[in-house]
């Protein structure tokens, strides 16, 4: 999603190895009784009957929840709100068209969701001229995680040049930018890239065997894989159930339970995904997206709005 994904760099895509998948179900441990330090309502799995268990038995740990329930905002300790056109003014690195605000027309807590919205109350609609308006928001410095299970409920915008995402960065990318941080896309919709029946699942890093020892800073390489699930209606029209599974050996995305991504972590060739990471999720529009970035051209329509009805990461009591 960020700093050009799409843009100048050639897509390397690469041939995921599968390895044994979660088996989720059938394990005979007991789960965890409730954890009380966390502050967050926890239950206890009965792996025999619930999918929040892993192969060797072991039952994931609620870590992190945010339900969207209470209050007209998202919560400060858990949320920034990100404004702005990106550090470069450039769109965020993409050439994307909206301003992020912290105004509540595109960022707000509303009837149990999230409400992330692109905003264009008056034509003419344009490149970062401030007619466009949307909404951001970051987990940086207040949650991170390393391996788990991610859990995601949303109804995407798929209108015209909309770009929502569910997605994360390693920890150190104030240090080491993109893509030496990693991301993980556990969700794109974008109609410049594909149709909006089509969902993505992405990874993105800097793999020093592929590149020249020093050109993995943007934008001169990087190592993309892409993988997609069409559906045979639009996924704006419903809410759908995002999930990602990742331990030090290979991450597994899916929609609505079905899977459709994964991809083995190499051992020394992708580093980046032995860190934390932290969550962002945001509705830009336009952007230069694969072969896209057409300008706007008046047939978009707005708002375009993402709901998320709860994000919650779980780990495993070992840790991962
Ligand atoms: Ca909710």
């Amino acid at each position: 999603m960020t700093c050009s994904t799409y843009l100048k760099c050639s897509r390397l895509f690469r041939l995921g190895i599968s390895l044994p998948l979660f088996l989720l179900v059938g394990c005979l441990a007991s789960g965890p009784e409730s954890d009380s330090t966390s502050g967050l309502s926890q239950s206890s799995f009965d792996c025999e009957t619930d999918a929040l268990c892993d192969d060797t038995g072991q039952s994931y740990e609620l870590v992190f929840a945010d339900e969207f329930d209470t209050g007209t905002s998202p919560s400060p300790a858990n949320w920034t709100i990100e404004t702005g056109y990106g550090s470069n003014n450039d769109g965020w690195g993409n050439n994307e068209w909206q301003e992020y605000t912290d105004s509540p027309e595109n960022v707000r807590v509303e009837g149990g969701y999230l409400v992330l919205s692109a905003q264009c109350p008056k034509a003419p609609c344009g490149i970062r001229d401030g007619s466009i308006t949307s909404g951001k928001i970051n987990s940086r410095d207040k949650f991170s995680f390393k391996y788990g299970k991610l859990e995601a409920r949303i109804k995407p915008p798929v209108g015209k040049a909309a770009w929502p995402a569910l997605w994360a960065l390693g920890v150190n990318h104030p240090e080491v930018d993109w893509p030496r941080s990693g991301e993980i896309g556990f969700m794109e919709i974008h109609n410049f890239y594909s149709d909006e029946k089509t969902v993505q699942f992405m990874m993105h890093w800097c793999d020093e065997a592929r590149q020249a020892p020093d050109v993995c800073s943007y934008p001169d390489g990087w190592v993309h894989e892409v993988q997609s699930l069409s559906f045979p209606t639009s996924l704006g029209d419903d809410f759908h159930v995002l999930e990602a599974e990742w331990d030090e050996q290979k991450i597994v995305g899916k929609i609505d339970g079905i899977q459709y991504f994964t991809l083995a972590i190499e051992p020394g060739a992708m580093e980046e995904f032995l860190q934390e990471f932290f969550l962002i999720m945001n509705v830009a529009m336009g952007g230069k997206v694969a072969n896209g970035d057409q300008p706007p051209d008046g047939t978009e329509t707005y708002p375009q709005t993402m709901l998320v009805d709860y994000i919650r990461v779980y780990q495993r009591a070992s840790g991962t």
